[in-house]
């Protein structure tokens, strides 16, 4: 039986047969099979390692340079981010060991027993959770990406790091299980006047932001899983918020403490920090959803191209906004675009796997790739983005990253 396939997945593949890229060529670089019988490698010989060699299983030791890594080779203690090695994945989800870590002030290691969230402020009933009375909640499981403000922050003026791991990789995909926060607040009890949420976590930074009352009630998640099993400590054990589409910051990690109010609470991490200074002297705060962007992760600065012929170009598209509705893929410097073929399904508010045939006559090329999203919103060029947020703005940068291949093989990242 063969897998239903889309009418674009379909239509591209009739393109790559007929550019001649399906015969025998895409091979050229595999040894021909005539030299067969093929060599009994010394690891066919005898019986490996046994069950319960690692009663947590573990990657290949040859993938051990598949690895978070961090922009700044010595750690300021506590406050520092490791990035996710998006150039050596594939897919959408994001193994969660490799799921990029920000935190402000290190990773606390939370006994859950001890744990508690308190959820008070303008609600008839004041409660005090325990993480056993949360997991006795109706529960949900959903695929959704995050990604930090901060995120490609790097390419405001230029290409800033030559490395698609530091310049897109505070991002990631995880199935996320946990209570609607909806759910919790319905069994506290709303006041009148109720229209934002405070929420606090347990960590030494005790990082704080607002929640619109209406996204509270709409998406939010108390998380407690994470593709599968409980929470890393990294991100957040053995609670915390999740907010589909919104900046990463506002996911409060180890969550302790909901508090209703009427105003936005002005907490340090909306008023010194995760604002954008723009042209005009004004300050963009609450910039909560994260608009679509996409992203080339292979061919990227990481790799070699090894000579002329036949690539497979594939990345990641997304938007906080809903669904990735289409992406395009140049191979000349934005001059022509090709509609790439998305991988089904197309989720809501998650990473999106884009693909594209291309055979690589070995000479400079520049590669980008631009989304739109189901608003109709279109990724914009760097040129675009400056001309409404000038240069100040630490913070959500969303433009056409541009990977220039030369003919040696190498990928530069290039501002064109
Ligand atoms: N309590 C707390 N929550 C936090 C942070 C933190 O430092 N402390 N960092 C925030 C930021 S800036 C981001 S981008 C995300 C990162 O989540 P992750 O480390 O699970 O990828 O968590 C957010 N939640
Ligand atoms: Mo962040």
């Amino acid at each position: 039986m063969s897998d239903p396939v889309s009418p674009a997945a379909a239509a591209s593949r009739r393109r790559f047969l007929r550019s001649g890229a399906g015969s025998a060529a895409v091979l050229a670089s595999a040894a021909s099979a005539q030299v067969a019988p093929l060599e009994v490698a010394p690891w066919s010989r005898e019986p490996g390692e046994p069950v319960g060699w690692h009663p947590y299983g573990q990657p290949s030791p040859f993938e051990k340079e598949v690895m978070r890594r961090s922009r700044r080779s010595v750690p300021l203690p506590g406050a520092n981010s490791s990035m996710t090695p998006l150039h050596a994945l594939f897919g959408a989800i994001t193994p969660t060991g490799l799921v990029f870590e920000r935190h402000h002030a290190g990773i606390p290691q939370i006994d859950p027993a001890r744990h508690r969230l308190a959820v008070h402020g303008l609600v008839q009933r004041p409660l005090l959770f325990s993480m056993d009375d949360l997991l006795r909640f109706p529960s949900v499981s959903r695929v959704h990406f995050l990604e930090c403000s901060g995120n490609t922050g790097s390419e405001w003026r230029g290409p800033g790091t030559q490395s698609v791991q530091i310049s897109h990789g505070l991002l990631s995909c995880c199935e996320w299980t946990g209570v609607p926060l909806s759910v919790v607040l319905q069994e506290v009890g709303l006041k009148p006047g109720a229209a934002w949420v405070l929420a606090e976590g347990a960590d030494a930074a005790g990082m704080s932001r607002s929640v619109p009352l209406a996204k509270a009630l709409d998406d939010a998640l108390l998380v407690y899983a994470q593709n599968g099993e409980r929470l890393r400590p990294e991100n957040g054990y053995p609670l915390r918020l999740f907010l589909p589409g919104y900046e990463g910051n506002m996911s409060v990690k180890w969550l302790r403490r909901l508090k209703v109010g009427d105003a936005p609470f002005m907490s340090r991490e909306e008023t010194s920090k995760y604002t954008d200074l723009l042209p005009d002297g004004s300050a963009r705060q609450f910039s909560f959803g994260m608009d679509a962007k996409s992203v080339i992760t292979f061919p990227a600065p990481e790799h070699l191209l090894r000579g002329a012929g036949f690539y497979e170009i594939s990345g990641l598209a997304w938007t906080g906004k809903g669904r990735v509705r289409r992406v395009e893929v140049s191979t000349d410097s934005g001059a022509s675009w090709r509609d790439a073929v998305l991988q089904e399904p197309v989720l809501d508010r998650a990473l999106t796997r884009f693909r594209l045939p291309w055979h690589w006559d070995g000479g400079p090329a520049v590669l980008q790739s631009r989304v739109w999203d189901e608003t109709g919103y279109r990724q914009p060029t760097p040129q675009e983005l400056i001309a409404v947020r000038g240069l100040e703005s630490g913070y959500h940068y969303n433009a056409i990253q541009s990977w220039g291949v030369t003919p040696d093989g190498k990928v530069r990242n290039v501002r064109v």
